[in-house]
């Protein structure tokens, strides 16, 4: 069934970039869009293979771990919105909770529960994000560490991916929330620019063994 439902790209080295469908009213993700654009392309050896998961509690985890069996990728990056920041996220920490001030695309809203009931806190990224930062601003796209990925169903996603690779030994993931298209409200930044700067960063991170030790930090 997921054979027929994710055909392409089972052989060779892989990158699993995943985005999500609309949500909250909106009518357009552009993390989807950015891992559409980027479907099939090479990245340092690798081909890109974009999925979409849906903005909704607990089947967005099945869909990803689906995908990972499915496509056995090297790396794996998550993409999602966050309207209101003004540079590419990438995304430090997950943590093991649910608390949504709105609801999903399935009406789910829960309130502080876990993502996964015996897990740990919470999970670092395993992606050089240091170094994805550095050679973001050096390409003068705007990139900055994030300390949160809120508690909605990115974070929900992002853990429950790290919460998947902490069994896989070697594949490494990471999340990068994006800000909106410029129809959607400001700040935003041009599709092409955000679709540069994530490729950019899947070459960086295929790229990097070892991250870079760079200030990135906040005070709040
Ligand atoms: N952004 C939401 C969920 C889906 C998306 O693209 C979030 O930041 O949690």
């Amino acid at each position: 069934m997921v054979a027929r439902k994710h055909p392409q790209y089972t052989h060779g080295l892989r990158v699993l970039l995943t985005g999500f469908d609309p949500f909250g009213g909106d009518t357009v993700n552009p993390s989807w869009q950015i891992a559409q654009a980027l479907h099939g392309r090479q990245v340092a050896g690798h081909r890109v293979v974009a999925a979409q998961l849906p903005t909704v509690f607990d089947e967005s985890i099945e869909e990803l771990k689906r995908l990972l069996v499915h496509y056995r990728p090297s790396l794996v990056l998550c993409l999602g919105q966050a309207g209101g920041r003004a540079a590419l996220s990438l995304e430090r920490v997950a943590i093991n909770i649910n608390d949504a001030r709105m609801a999903d695309n399935q009406g789910q809203q829960p309130v502080d529960t876990p993502v996964a009931a015996h897990g740990p806190s919470a999970y670092f990224s395993t992606l050089p994000i240091k170094a994805m930062c550095l050679a973001l601003n050096q390409a003068g796209i705007s990139a900055e560490i994030s300390q949160t990925a809120g508690t909605f169903v990115c974070n929900h996603v992002f853990y429950g991916l790290m919460h998947a690779l902490a069994r896989r030994k070697g594949l490494r993931g990471g999340f990068v929330h994006v800000p909106w298209l410029p129809d959607q409200g400001e700040p935003s930044m041009p599709l092409a620019q955000m679709v540069q700067g994530v490729r950019l960063a899947l070459h960086c991170a295929l790229t990097t063994a070892q991250d870079v030790s760079l200030g990135g930090g906040a005070i709040s």
